[in-house]
């Protein structure tokens, strides 16, 4: 069965992408919104996420699926990009380990030898708020937007 709720009240992610909390976004389009994640596992750790609540991805309906993923890949072009990555991580918790219950795509730039082993991945802080300012003005940029 497919769930898809407009918004959820309560939803941490429903709240940025309705503009109500705040994020650091770094694609703002019709069906989907991608930020910062706030625990990266590197700098440019971004989130994408549909703008319609649904849970997992078995809960987006099939029609949204490859739009949600060309934006996808476009994300991961611009992140691999601006943070001179030598490749991208890009995956998707469903309902185990997933710690926010709205869909959300990981987009998370990869270095030869970053140190992440299997599933083991400490978290990295950001040194300042300035430094989440630029790099999300580099993804938003190597993306095309304003
Ligand atoms: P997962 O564990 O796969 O559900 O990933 C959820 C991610 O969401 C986790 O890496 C931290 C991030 N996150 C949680 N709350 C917030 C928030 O309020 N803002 C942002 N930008 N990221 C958040």
């Amino acid at each position: 069965m497919t769930r898809v709720v407009v918004a959820a009240r309560a939803c941490i992610f429903c709240s940025i992408v309705r503009g109500e909390a705040p994020a650091h976004v770094v694609l703002d389009e019709p069906d989907a919104l991608a930020f910062l994640d706030v625990h990266p596992l590197f700098p440019g750790h971004c989130l994408l996420v549909p703008r319609a609540h649904v849970e997992v991805l078995t809960d987006l309906p099939t029609e949204l699926v490859g739009p949600l993923f060309a934006t996808a890949q476009r994300l991961a072009r611009a992140v691999e990009s601006a943070l001179s990555a030598d490749g991208y991580f890009v995956a998707i918790n469903n309902r185990v380990s997933q710690s926010v219950p709205h869909l959300h795509v990981h987009v998370v730039p990869r270095r030869q030898k970053d140190g992440l082993k299997g599933f083991f991945w400490p978290r990295h802080k950001y040194s300042s708020e300035r430094e989440m300012d630029e790099v999300r003005d580099a993804i938003v940029t190597a993306y095309g937007g304003s």
